[in-house]
């Protein structure tokens, strides 16, 4: 065996691809509990009746094998069959992701889960197959909205010079940009301790990672800001789709598929159950200024959507109901 063959082949074995192995290994941030790891563990029931019992899927959260850009790199070589990210850090990697993550893109939940479930959404999963990764589903992350440590944000002007914790992602860099405060990418781990100690004076996220996180504990104003519906990715280890054979594979896809009404279920509940744990821990939830938000965002699409394909893919989902 050459050595490339034989790195694959320990690779591949690590991801829980043997003669004899049935559990693919899939990554998650997310603690017990939460609607992604839940998904993909049904998934992985789903695909063991699929199979025969051939296959099933093992997944490893809490960000037990590390963070999502590092997850979304032992994917890439294999060392993992899945992983399961928020689409942000893919967004310098697979340049189709950054359409999703656009602020203010989607008006409803149900128009993007519209969106993503249609041709759009199917292109940007089969374009991430270049880079290695084989796009299987997209889970909702609801709409993420600003926190902040010291005081509410109401207006547009409460953001200048704000230090805000942002995804590994130079879009979200040039997001908060726009908006006048100053972006600090960090992994999600590490947020709870920068709005502590003040290296951070907000983030942004939804309300069940508000919550699950505990960030509310000490960053207890939730401005509606609604800035962005970036979905959650599930992806596939493309080195290790290509040792399967096409009936595994079509498991794969169709298991995955099935995961996604789950999640969605799960995702509605979460979030009302969510919004009531951080409201009774004494979170001040108020709205904002949103067109002042939505006028301030026109540089980011100036940026980052000046491709023809990335173009034509807004035009469709702004003309999608
Ligand atoms: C959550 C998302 C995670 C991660 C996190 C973050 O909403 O589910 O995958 O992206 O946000 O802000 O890093």
């Amino acid at each position: 065996m050459t050595l490339t063959r034989t790195l694959l082949a320990a690779g591949l074995a690590a991801a829980g691809f043997t003669a004899h192995a049935t559990d693919f290994r899939s990554t998650d941030i997310h603690p017990d509990g939460y609607p992604t790891v839940d998904a993909v563990k049904y998934m992985g029931t789903v695909l063991n009746k699929l199979s025969g019992g051939k296959h099933s899927v093992k997944v490893f959260n809490n960000s037990a094998l590390g963070a999502e850009k590092d997850t979304i790199e032992q994917a890439k070589i294999g060392a993992v069959a899945m992983t399961r990210v928020n689409i942000a850090p893919m967004n310098n990697i697979c340049p189709t992701t950054v359409v999703p993550t656009m602020p203010f893109l989607f008006h409803s939940k149900e128009h993007m889960r519209h969106v993503l479930d249609g041709p759009v959404g199917e292109e940007i999963l089969k374009s991430c197959e270049a880079q290695g990764f084989i796009g299987l589903a997209f889970y909702d992350s609801g709409s993420r909205s600003m926190y902040t440590v010291k005081k509410p944000v109401k207006s547009l002007a409460d953001m200048k010079g704000l230090k805000v914790r942002v995804q590994q992602s130079d879009l979200w860099v040039a997001l908060l940009e726009a908006m006048g405060a100053n972006a600090t990418p960090m992994p999600f781990g590490e947020v709870y301790t920068g709005l502590k100690t003040g290296l951070v004076d907000a983030a942004e996220n939804n309300y069940p990672s508000y919550e699950s996180s505990r960030h509310f504990e000490v960053a207890k104003f939730y401005a509606k800001t609604e800035h962005s519906m970036a979905p959650e990715m599930l992806l596939f280890s493309k080195k290790v789709w290509d040792t399967l054979t096409p009936e595994d594979q079509k498991n794969i896809r169709q298991a995955a598929k099935e995961s996604v009404p789950y999640m969605r279920k799960l995702w509605d509940e979460r979030e009302e159950k969510s919004l009531a744990v951080v409201k009774a821990a004494g979170a001040q939830i108020n709205e904002v200024d949103k067109p002042a938000f939505q006028a301030a965002m026109k540089p980011v699409y100036d940026k980052f959507i000046t491709d023809p394909k990335l173009k034509d893919m807004i035009k469709r989902i702004q003309e999608t109901k």
